[in-house]
C-alpha cells in the first residue's frame, strides 16, 4: 500500500541502511527523536529534506526516510538555505556536529541566524571530533581532558545558545540525546516555529568524550537532578509582542544570563523564542509570484531578459 493511503508510522522514516555509529552513541537518540516528531506531526516523508555537514552526525541523512544530502563540513547551512528558498513547501532539517557547525561553519552559522530562513538546525553537541578520533571541539571548556587528548583544553569554549542568540536566530533551545520522548517535542516545536530554530542537543560519545557521560549528565547534585528544564521553573522565553522591540531584547539578554549555567545545574528546553519576519516573507514583498509559487516550479527557461540586458548597455 502506498504510504499516502494510510496513517504514517514512525517505520516509514526509517531506512534499511546499516547505522555504523559506536555501540550506545548519542546520535542514536537523535535520530529517533527526528523521526518521531516528524511522524508525530505528520509530515510526509516526501515533504522533508534532511542535510547534514560531514562528522559521525553527518551520517543522519542516511538513516531517515526523506530527501537527504551529505553536504561538505561545515557547509550544511548553505545548502540547506538554498533547497528551502527553492521549495519553500518542503520542511528543511539541517544537522551536524558542534566542530561542523561552529568550528569551520562558524562564519555561516552567525549569518544564518540573522537571515531567518525558516528550517530547523541541530547541532549534535558531544564537545569532540567524533569522526576524526576525538580532538576538542569548539564546545569543550578549558581545563577539560577528554581520554582522546594527551593534555587538557587550554582555551575557553563558546556558548553555542548565546551565540545563537546574538546572531538572530529566532527559536533556540537545548534537549538531551538520550531522552528521545522529550526531544522529539523539543525538535516538533522548532519545526512548526515560522523561522530559523537552533537547538544544542546533548550528545553522548562514549568512545571517545569520558567526561560529558550518560553518568554525570543525569546524576543528581546536592539532590537535584543536573539536568532540568527550565519551563519547570516558570522560565519563559517566548516573545509574546513581537512588535515590542523592548520585549525582545529582554527576552534575549534573560536566554543569554541562562545560557552561562552550566555544570552543576545544566538548563534543557525553549530558551527564546519570536515570530519575527522570515526571509522568504520578506522576499514575497519584492516577489509577488513566490508567495503562491516556489520558486523549482518558476520557468526560467523561457525568460525574458532583453530589458536587463539593455539596460547593462
Ligand atoms: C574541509 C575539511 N576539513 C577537515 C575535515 C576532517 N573532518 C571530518 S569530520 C571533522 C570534525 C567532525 O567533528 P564534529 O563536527 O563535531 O562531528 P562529530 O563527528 O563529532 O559528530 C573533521 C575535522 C574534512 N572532512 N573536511
Ligand atoms: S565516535 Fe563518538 S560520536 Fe562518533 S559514532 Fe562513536 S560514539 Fe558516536
Ligand atoms: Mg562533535
Amino acid at each position: 500500500m502506498a504510504i499516502a493511503e494510510r496513517p504514517l508510522t514512525l517505520n516509514d522514516y526509517k531506512t534499511p541502511v546499516h547505522i555504523n555509529w559506536c555501540p550506545s552513541c548519542g546520535d542514536f537518540g537523535i535520530v529517533n527523536a527526528i523521526q518521531r516528531s516528524l511522524n508525530e506531526l505528520k509530515i510526509p516523508p516526501h515533504k522533508v529534506a534532511v542535510f547534514s555537514g560531514i562528522g559521525c552526525s553527518g551520517k543522519t541523512p542516511h538513516y531517515i526516510n526523506a530527501y537527504g544530502f551529505h553536504t561538505l563540513h561545515g557547509r550544511v547551512l548553505p545548502n540547506a538555505t538554498g533547497a528551502k528558498l527553492a521549495n519553500k513547501d518542503m520542511t528543511v532539517i539541517a544537522v551536524g556536529g558542534d566542530g561542523d557547525g561552529f568550528g569551520i561553519g562558524a562564519g555561516y552559522f552567525v549569518n544564518s541566524g540573522r537571515r531567518n530562513v525558516d528550517f530547523t538546525y541541530i547541532v549534535f553537541n558531544n564537545g569532540v571530533y567524533g569522526l576524526t578520533k576525538g580532538q576538542g571541539a569548539p564546545t569543550l571548556a578549558r581545563g577539560v581532558r577528554t581520554k582522546s587528548m594527551p593534555e587538557p583544553a587550554i582555551q575557553d569554549s563558546l556558548n553555542p545558545i548565546a551565540l545563537a542568540i546574538g546572531s538572530g536566530y529566532t527559536f533556540v533551545g537545548r534537549g538531551y540525546a538520550l531522552d528521545p520522548k522529550s526531544l522529539s517535542e523539543l525538535i516538533g516545536q522548532a519545526i512548526e516555529h515560522k523561522g530559523s530554530a537552533f537547538l544544542d542537543v546533548l550528545q553522548t560519545c562514549p568512545t571517545y568524550n569520558d567526561v560529558m557521560t550518560k553518568t554525570w549528565l543525569e546524576e543528581s547534585v546536592h539532590d537535584h537532578p543536573r539536568m532540568y528544564r527550565i519551563a519547570d521553573e516558570g522560565y519563559d522565553g517566548v516573545v509574546s509582542d513581537p512588535s515590542n522591540p523592548s520585549e525582545i531584547i529582554a527576552k534575549k539578554v534573560q536566554a543569554i544570563e541562562k545560557s552561562y549555567e552550566w555544570g552543576d545545574r545544566i538548563p534543557t528546553g525553549v530558551f527564546y523564542s519570536a515570530r519575527l519576519r522570515t526571509y522568504e516573507e520578506e522576499l514575497e514583498t519584492r516577489l509577488p509570484d513566490y508567495a503562491t509559487t516556489p520558486l523549482i516550479d518558476w520557468n526560467v527557461q523561457d525568460r525574458d531578459v532583453s530589458k536587463l540586458l539593455a539596460a547593462l548597455r
